[in-house]
């Protein structure tokens, strides 16, 4: 996997900055007998955002800065001036971008839309400067508040491509064919297995000028979820789409067996896959005639549309996407404006399935960190008369 320039996985170690403390300065001018505090804030830290971006379709600019750290504020100083906040990151990502955090496996955010910005790590809020501190019986305080200090987490970053419809089928079985048919994607077609090694995105234009996007992505075989051939790792690019099209061709010993392993296989992967829509198309159907099409027939899941297509003949090509269609229109499998909603709810990485997944996917190498981030730093705190607590508002 590593030399793909598909890249959907990345760990990252991110770092977002700490505030600036205040400042203690007290005034000392000629005219001025006994001055007073005047020192001011210190700086916001930097947050680390995230935000989506369309001309992005991998994470494979992220490969090659594994450490994001955002800047830390400027302490505050004299004449009450504020310290300068820290700059912000902003880590521009594809849309579909799901964030966990890699040690907990838990879910932090995700990413979906152009332009959607979400603050991953907050920098740590300014201090406040001694002139806050002055009260009737402390007319000096020689202290002020410490910045807050900064926040860290490593985290995976996995994306799960948008797209309408999700292409399912055993290698072979002319997914890459029939996207290149209905859309202007061109995927590598041939006639051996796993052809298809990462995934493709086309769009299929429909009548008046709508249009919908249809994921390929390699072949599932028995065994799958159990690492086999491509193993199951591709199959979260269509655990956003809300139309799975089963794809059996056929020339299939038996078509039926077929579709009820690949059903199996995606139970296994997530059980919530079972619950999307789907429809059923048998490819290579110009080698079949209307007798043996009468003959199959019988013997399709009886719940689900079905529809003989040949990409190669363009047989029922239009009839397949009109099924599409009317499926993707229905009210329960409609997606609200492209993904706002999700159609799936991201859970927590089981911590077993996390360490092997990392492994797999060649991110399991530690990420050095220079630097500790106990929070505090002592300094800040030298002023500190020892019965003033310092408390942040929220
Ligand atoms: N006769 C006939 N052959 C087809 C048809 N569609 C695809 N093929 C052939 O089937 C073979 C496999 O097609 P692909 O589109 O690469 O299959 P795939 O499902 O993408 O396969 P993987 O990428 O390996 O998972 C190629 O040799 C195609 O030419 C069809 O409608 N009729
Ligand atoms: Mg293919």
């Amino acid at each position: 996997m590593a030399e793909s320039n598909f890249v959907d996985y990345v760990k990252i170690l991110c770092r977002s900055g700490k505030g600036g403390r205040g400042s203690t300065h007290m005034i000392r001018e000629k005219y001025a007998a006994f001055g007073g505090p005047d020192g001011g804030d210190g700086g916001r830290g930097g947050h680390i955002i995230l935000k989506g971006n369309r001309n992005y379709w991998t994470l494979l600019h992220l490969r090659y800065d594994r450490h994001i750290f955002a800047g830390h504020g400027e302490s505050g100083g004299r004449s009450r001036s504020f310290g300068k906040d820290g700059a912000n990151k902003i880590i521009e990502v594809p849309c579909g971008t799901v964030v966990y955090n890699a040690d907990t496996g838990e879910f932090l955010c995700d990413v979906t839309e152009h332009g959607q910005e979400v603050i991953l790590l907050k920098g740590g809020r300014g201090g406040q400067g001694n002139t806050h501190f002055k009260t009737a019986t402390r007319q000096a305080p020689r202290f002020a508040q410490p910045g807050e200090p900064m926040q860290e987490v490593t985290v995976i970053m996995e994306l799960k491509l948008l797209a309408d419809i999700g292409l399912v089928g055993f290698p072979n079985a002319g997914k890459s064919t029939l996207l290149s048919v209905v859309s202007a994607a061109k995927p590598k077609i041939a006639n051996y297995p796993f052809t298809t090694m990462e995934p493709n995105l086309g769009i299929v234009s429909y009548r008046d000028g709508q249009s919908f996007v249809m994921a390929d992505i390699p072949g599932i075989i028995e065994g799958a979820s159990e690492g086999k051939g491509l193993g199951l790792r591709f199959l979260r690019h269509i655990e956003r789409n809300s139309l799975l099209l089963f794809m059996v061709p056929a020339d299939a010993d038996d078509i039926r067996k077929e579709y009820d392993i690949l059903l199996n296989e995606l139970a296994q992967f997530n059980p919530e896959m079972l619950d999307k829509q789907r429809v059923l198309a048998i490819t290579k159907s110009d080698m079949l005639d209307q007798e043996l099409m009468d003959e199959i027939t019988p013997d399709l899941p009886e719940n689900i549309p079905h529809i003989f297509i040949s990409s190669v003949t363009n047989y029922n090509i239009q009839q397949l996407k009109d099924i599409l269609w009317a499926e993707l229109n229905r009210d329960s499998n409609r997606i609200d404006d492209s993904a706002t909603k999700d159609t799936l709810v991201h859970r927590a990485k089981d911590l077993v399935i996390l360490k092997k997944e990392l492994k797999d996917e060649g991110e399991n190498d530690e990420i050095m960190v220079e630097t500790s981030i106990d929070g505090s730093d002592d300094s800040d705190l030298d002023d500190l008369d020892d019965d003033f607590e310092i408390e942040y508002e929220n």
